[in-house]
């Protein structure tokens, strides 16, 4: 990883299930193809990175981590290991520092030449022993981490390090310009070891030039992005399967690299990456629409059937759009969504062409669900099959709820279902704590309760 070159790949750094060497090994693949550089072994819940970091690994799993960084390496790929030590390093133990390098020579020997140090997800506070040590939490992570690079300087003379911060993001620093932890991270840490950032918030819908001129001003350097624009480690119930957007190219200037922690499904994830490896790479132009596309054209390849008739791009394009990001749909599920918003509203007796399209997409998606069954990628499947199916469950209620009031000529007396029964459609304890508190578009919460109390007392306030 040369000093100017961008750092462009991925960090495997969300909680739950590590990706398997096979998967990893295809993401090797695809990095490789798509001119990608850098892959940061940073899963989250592999005990020996996080939970129980001074633990070297037993002989089986190093021989195993070793096979993977010869994969990674042998792909012309950098390959990083991240320690997280945050949970309970002492920075001012000496053991604890012993640990750390001892930890770190463990991977030397088995082929790493590249690493990160994490602090992210962690109390801010310093243990009693460090408040005797250190002025602040800023000062003991920058000593642990410019140590730490020290010695690794001893060991690989071109050695450089990473360095995730406790605040990553602006909604945790609050603006950078007010930030004592970032203003003394910018000045205390030796000035080649690169910070991540991962925009205004963990999960950035659009990340702009200005932020992050403003945060380089304080860290003195540019940040390393950790994007989770497409994690969803946070809600299993969602899968992202758009394209990378809302970053601006010039953002490419300010920042010395992007490294995307994508879906922990890691079959959904050829789009994400394809697009990320498409954005660092494009000229004047970049619509992430238009790189949508193109790289659905490739995944396509993966959507083999065993039936004859298998998915086209049009079906494939349908489905991704209705898991497309965070905060936007694809346009058809856009469109889709508006019809069905719109038919509620009115009679059936004027439903037109937008009821004729609302069949129309129901009869699409039931075919396509149907045949994913078929898919050849049995692990592409199992990847996406919950989410495949708890849409299905969504869409086929409402078509089934349409015709039943289309029946009824628009009358509105409560519709049951046998196929879709109370406790066990939309049930279990956390649908049941989501019905007490539903979340408005707006993102404020009241308790239906509260607001029928208010109707029944003529507004007044209800406790
Ligand atoms: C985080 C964690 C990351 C997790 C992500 C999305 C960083 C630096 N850390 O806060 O491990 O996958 O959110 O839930 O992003």
């Amino acid at each position: 990883m040369g000093a100017g070159s961008f750092i462009c790949g991925v960090v495997e750094g969300f909680y739950g299930r590590p990706w398997s060497a096979a998967q990893r090994r295809q993401l090797f693949a695809w990095m490789r193809s798509w001119g990608m550089n850098t892959y940061l072994y940073a899963p989250k819940d592999d005990l020996k990175h996080r939970l129980l970091w001074r633990e070297l690994y037993p002989q089986n799993e190093a021989d195993e981590l070793e096979a993977l960084i010869r994969d990674c390496q042998s792909q012309g790929l950098n390959f990083i290991y991240a320690i997280a030590p945050g949970l309970d390093i002492s920075c001012s133990s000496r053991r604890d520092a012993a640990a750390l390098r001892k930890k770190v020579s463990q991977l030397l020997e088995l082929g790493c030449q590249q690493f990160a140090i994490l602090f992210d997800d962690i109390q801010p506070v310093l243990s009693p022993e460090d408040a005797k040590a250190f002025e602040s939490v800023a000062s003991a992570q920058s000593f642990v981490a410019n140590n730490l690079l020290q010695f690794l300087r001893g060991n690989v003379a071109a050695a450089n390090l990473l360095f995730c911060p406790t605040p990553y993001c602006r909604s945790m620093s609050g603006p950078p310009r007010h930030s004592d932890y970032l203003r003394q991270i910018g000045k205390l840490l030796e000035s080649s070891i690169r910070i991540f950032w991962t925009g205004p918030d963990i999960i950035s819908e659009t990340i702009t030039v200005e932020s992050i001129r403003e945060l380089q001003r304080v860290i003195r350097r540019k940040p390393l992005l950790w994007d989770n624009l497409h994690a969803n480690d946070y809600d299993q119930r969602r899968v992202y399967l758009g394209p990378y957007a809302g970053r601006p190219l010039e953002l490419r200037d300010e920042v010395c690299g992007i490294l995307s922690n994508p879906n922990c499904e890691f079959e959904a994830n050829y789009v994400p990456l394809r697009t990320l490896a498409m954005y660092a790479d494009a000229d004047a132009d970049w619509d992430p629409r238009a790189a949508y596309q193109s790289a659905l054209k490739g995944w396509l390849l993966s959507w083999k059937t065993h039936k004859t008739g298998g998915i086209s791009m049009h079906e494939l394009e349908l489905f991704c759009d209705c898991f497309y990001l965070p905060f936007q749909s694809g346009s058809r599920a856009e469109a889709f969504l508006g019809d069905l918003q719109h038919l509620l509203k009115i009679p059936p007796g004027d439903w037109g062409a937008a009821g004729r399209r609302f069949e129309q997409l129901c009869s699409d998606l039931d075919g396509l669900f149907d045949k994913m069954t078929a898919l050849k990628n049995r692990d592409l499947l199992y990847a996406l099959y919950r989410h495949v199916w708890e849409l299905r469950e969504e869409v086929m209620l409402l078509r089934k709820y349409l015709s039943w009031r289309k029946a009824k000529s628009g009358a509105r007396p409560r519709y049951r279902d046998a196929g879709y029964r109370s406790g066990i459609f939309r049930g279990g304890l956390a649908a049941q704590l989501q019905r007490l508190l539903p979340m408005d578009e707006e993102g404020c919460f009241r308790h239906p309760s509260l607001s029928v109390a208010k109707n029944k007392s003529n507004g007044s306030r209800a406790l």
